[in-house]
């Protein structure tokens, strides 16, 4: 594996395996190699017995890791899809790897956490945000839909607030990551940005990190942002969420959002919502709506979820819209994309069942040589 940009740097520290996301310029995007490279040397580490555990970050900046680089895949899954189908597996076979992980995997992100960081942060064994915190899963807007096992990570917030975020792709702060349950309260941290130096030294030279030893290396840094009310405008908003977001369909959300907007209060998020959903792919909300309700994708284990989102992202990923999202978006940035079909009212029963169908399911496999603790 040729590492040569440094866009990750492997090292060890004492008895910590440490990685560190070094791609600024792309907000730590994760391209393929990335993936394959993390893989790789979780993998080795896994089997080697003078690591411990260990902790992945990312350099100084503006982000933890704003996602997969998509930009970089879309000439790729143009010449051939089965580029696209490797670069999802890698990327989820990584999100498993980190979950099934034999030793502890702290993950610490200081900054924008979308997409596919938030797979790397969410499905490692402990979490350890700051007050600079911008989390989203906002694939809706690129025509996919919230992956790296959202289906478990949104679905911990009270019902409908997986589909709200998923959906419009909103942005939160730590204090309603923990509020809303997002952040577990048993294995996520959140400490004072300035001192994320003292504590990824803290984490790196643990002898024995379990939730105990992590709490009380962080006692002196840890904050608590969810008892500030602006801290949570999420929460605060919870029985607004509910009263549009659970309604059974999309056509039915906007014609409630819809409704409330004119009605004279204060309509400034009825307004940021039906901007959302006015501008993202029809059939990625659509399908985020039912992915984030239905009975049959609650409770998964990680495992189960990343099936289904590898499964799911190669059968969308086959249709016009994450190409045609990419390029408007990250591309030629005219935020004018065609989406196919074109209104969430022209989404039919048809193409959900498509993409949720049973049949000829992928199941992710680990790479070679790697043995899972706990599928
Ligand atoms: C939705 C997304 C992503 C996004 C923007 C969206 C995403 C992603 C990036 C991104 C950002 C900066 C980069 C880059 C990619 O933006 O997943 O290569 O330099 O990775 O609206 O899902």
């Amino acid at each position: 594996m040729s590492n040569d940009d440094h866009s990750i740097i492997f090292s060890t520290d004492q008895r910590c395996g440490r990685i560190v996301i070094n791609r600024p310029k792309a907000l730590n995007a994760l391209s393929g190699e990335m993936c394959h490279e993390m893989n790789q040397h979780l993998m080795a580490w896994a089997h080697d017995d003078a690591i411990s555990h260990v902790v992945i970050s990312a350099v100084e900046g503006k982000a933890f890791c704003a996602g997969g680089d998509v930009r970089a895949l879309i000439p790729m899954l143009k010449e051939n899809h089965d580029h696209a189908k490797a670069y999802f597996e890698t990327e989820y076979q990584l999100d498993l790897i980190i979950n099934t992980y034999p030793k502890p995997v702290i993950s610490v992100a200081n900054g924008l956490t979308m997409g596919g960081g938030a797979g790397v942060l969410m499905n490692a064994a402990y979490q350890v945000i700051t007050d600079r915190m911008d989390f989203a899963m906002p694939e809706t807007a690129i025509g996919l839909f919230p992956d790296v096992a959202a289906s478990v990570f949104l679905r911990r917030a009270p019902e409908p607030v997986a589909s709200f975020l998923g959906i419009t792709g909103w942005r939160i702060g730590a204090g309603d990551m923990k509020a809303l349950g997002i952040l577990s309260p048993d294995t996520g941290f959140v400490v004072d940005s300035t001192a994320i130096d003292h504590v990824i030294t803290a984490l790196v030279g643990l002898e024995n990190p379990d939730a105990a030893a992590i709490k009380s290396a962080l006692t002196s840094v840890m904050i608590t942002p969810d008892e500030d009310p602006q801290n949570t405008p999420v929460l605060n908003a919870l029985d607004w969420i509910k009263t549009h977001f659970s309604k059974p369909d999309l056509p039915a959300i906007r014609a409630s959002l819809a409704h409330e907007n004119g009605q004279g209060d204060d309509n400034s998020m009825a307004e940021a919502c039906l901007k959302a959903i006015d501008a993202r792919a029809p059939l990625s909300m659509a399908v985020t709506h039912y992915l984030m309700t239905a009975p049959k994708y609650e409770g998964l284990s990680v495992a189960a979820a990343l099936d289904w989102d590898n499964t799911m992202a190669c059968r969308i990923t086959l249709r016009p819209d994450f190409i045609e999202g990419v390029r408007a978006l990250l591309i030629d940035k005219d935020n004018a994309p065609e989406w196919h079909p074109a209104s969430i009212d022209d989404v039919t029963p048809e193409m959900l069942d498509d993409i949720f169908s049973e049949t000829d399911m992928i199941t992710l496999d680990y790479p070679q040589g790697y043995n899972p603790q706990n599928r």
